[in-house]
């Protein structure tokens, strides 16, 4: 697409702290207020580029604001051209490699540096990237933590009310018993044409996994999340071959190389790359040819504002992961209509922040 080069001037971090709706109670930990960093960045030619990293915990901003400003110094004064920018960085990245802080970085530069260039070419990122926006299903994956199954299902009520017709449970309790009390707890409080996702977030030994998996098997979930160590690729493709629900990983696949193999290795069913995880959009779109290529279903996890425009250029495109953490510091919030999130029509990602929310939630 023809649009006017940008050139890259300076990076802006800004750190805040946002109160979630819902509690993200996983089996690893219970999160409340999301950590996240903003990031502009601007060109010589006064177009910004933006993204937002939810860093999991406070502390994190600091340290990828760092290397925000060490990666600057490396691209600064070069074009907003994503490939060449994600190739400088990993050269200068090669011997740290690009995995945690660092690949958080890089990543936010590469989803800022594709907002800048739709912005500068007139078009919403879909567009861009040679797709027609069009609306893509969405599950409702705030709350629903582990807690006593009348809760979980009080708040998988309220969850649908925004006519959501999917929702994400956590599971991982201490014993079986209890992952299935919370499982029909909420399985019979909702209509039966509701899908329900789990998510174990890496809680189980392969043999547990075993056991749990097909003890659900039998109580209709859509499909089964991360229920092993995350590259435990043996242990899921064994687990996918055994059980009837289908496995789901890839949250934590690091670029496409981890992708690779766990496809190579028959891990899973399903995909769900992280934007910020698999390298930003750059990375996505090579994720969604791996996908393609496998044929294998392939779904979002977090951002779902700028994920809602990869997903309409993804051939095998599955579900969208809503939280609508975003949605307290955004000019325009992602809408959510008949069940599937649907892009807006302004230049870029759709990220604008709302600078006096912004405010609000800063953090130093
Ligand atoms: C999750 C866990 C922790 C932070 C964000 C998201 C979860 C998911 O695994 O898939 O939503
Ligand atoms: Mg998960």
């Amino acid at each position: 697409m023809n649009a006017p080069q940008l050139t890259i001037r300076g990076i802006r971090a800004t750190a805040i702290q946002v109160p979630m709706t819902y509690t993200l109670g996983t089996s690893a930990q219970a999160i409340r207020e999301a950590p996240l960093l903003l990031v502009d960045l601007e060109t010589e030619e006064g177009i910004t580029g933006h993204a937002y990293q939810f860093c999991y915990t406070p502390k994190a901003t600091g340290a990828i604001a760092i290397f925000l400003d060490d990666a600057l110094s490396a691209i600064k004064g070069a074009r907003v051209d994503p490939d060449e920018v994600w190739r400088v960085l990993s050269r200068r990245y090669l011997l740290i490699g690009i995995q945690g802080i660092v690949r958080m970085a890089a990543a936010m530069i590469d989803v800022a540096c594709w907002d800048a260039a739709a912005k500068a070419a007139g078009v919403p990122l879909v567009t861009y990237l040679g797709a027609a926006p069009r609306p893509i299903p969405a599950y409702n994956s705030c709350g629903l933590g582990l807690m006593a199954p009348q809760a979980v299902a009080d708040e998988a009520e309220k969850l649908l009310a925004g006519g959501f017709r999917a929702v994400k449970l956590r599971l991982g309790y201490a014993t079986v018993e209890e992952d299935l009390a919370a499982t029909r707890a909420v399985r019979n409080r909702v209509a039966d044409s509701v899908m329900i996702m789990t998510d174990f977030n890496q809680a189980l030994s392969a043999d547990e996994a075993l056991r749990r998996g097909r003890a659900l098997d039998d109580e209709g979930v859509y499909w089964i999340e991360e229920p092993v160590r995350h590259d435990d690729f043996a242990g899921c493709a064994n687990l996918a071959r055994e059980i009837a629900t289908p496995v789901q990983i890839g949250e934590n696949f690091s670029q496409v190389y981890d992708m690779e193999k766990a496809l190579a290795a028959g891990a899973c069913d399903f995909v769900m790359p992280d934007l910020e995880r698999i390298g930003g959009v750059t990375g996505w779109l090579r994720a969604a040819a791996l996908a393609h290529e496998a044929g294998m279903e392939m779904s979002s996890h977090l951002y779902p504002e700028v994920s809602v425009h990869l997903l309409a250029v993804t051939p095998t495109a599955h579900w969208l992961e809503y939280v609508d953490w975003a949605n307290a510091f955004l000019q325009e919030p992602l809408r959510i209509v008949d069940g599937c999130a649907v892009p807006g029509d302004r230049p870029g990602n759709g990220l604008e922040w709302d600078t006096a929310l912004v405010k609000r939630y800063s953090v130093q």
